[in-house]
């Protein structure tokens, strides 16, 4: 890719065990394979001294107040962005698990309030695309291992995905969504078609950032 153009920063979002993940390394390997410096990441990042708190939390092993646990999730988006921005600015797609939208989502869910959630994310750099893989919890329940992390319940997740739709539709300049219920080879030619274009119109935008 040509040095002056930046790398398009997406984001994939949606419930827990809607797919992600695959879908998120299936685009890199064919961004890759068509030449695409790519990188993949994710959130959180429990690779850091935040994420290892956040790690202990998610499985049950360290108890904190909902606020707390909110902020250390933005806390860790935010310890990474400079080195993101430094990607993309260099030329490099970065494909991200979970953004500030899983943040508010799982946040709001437990009764935060939506806009005190959204607060901390203000100013993060703005996805150039986030694909949502919206799902029906009740599907979800029956993908392996599902319930032993926490929040993998039923009722909690049908509140998450309620708030991943109100985004998608005040979002829905840059949210594409999927049906996460489609085959995984289905899913990936369509979210594909989509990434190919944001990536070669993102080259010639500046970087946003959340408003
Ligand atoms: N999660 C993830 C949050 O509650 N807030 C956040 O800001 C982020 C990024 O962490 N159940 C939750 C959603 C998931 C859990 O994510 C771990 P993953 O993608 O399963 O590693």
């Amino acid at each position: 890719m040509n040095a002056n153009k930046r790398g398009a920063l997406i984001v994939f979002e949606g419930c827990d065990r809607c797919g992600k993940t695959t879908q998120n390394r299936q685009l890199f390997e064919l961004l890759t394979g068509k030449g695409v410096d790519t990188m993949q990441t994710n959130f959180p990042d429990r690779s850091t001294a935040i994420g290892n708190v956040i790690n202990h939390y998610l499985q049950n092993n360290q108890e904190l107040s909902d606020e707390v646990i909110h902020l250390l999730f933005s806390a860790n988006r935010w310890e990474r962005m400079n080195s993101i921005k430094k990607d993309l600015l260099a030329g490099t797609t970065v494909i991200c698990d979970r953004y500030a939208y899983s943040g508010v989502a799982y946040s709001v869910a437990k009764g935060l309030d939506f806009n005190w959630c959204w607060a901390p994310e203000i100013g993060l750099l703005k996805p150039d695309a986030v694909f949502y893989l919206k799902a029906t919890p009740d599907e979800l329940t029956t993908r392996g291992n599902y319930g032993e992390e926490r929040y993998e319940k039923l009722d909690f997740q049908r509140k998450v995905g309620q708030i991943f739709d109100r985004f998608s539709e005040k979002d829905s300049s840059y949210w594409h969504t999927f049906e996460a219920s489609k085959s995984q080879q289905e899913l990936h030619a369509q979210i594909a078609i989509v990434a190919e274009k944001i990536v070669m119109q993102s080259a010639e935008k500046p970087l946003g950032k959340l408003a």
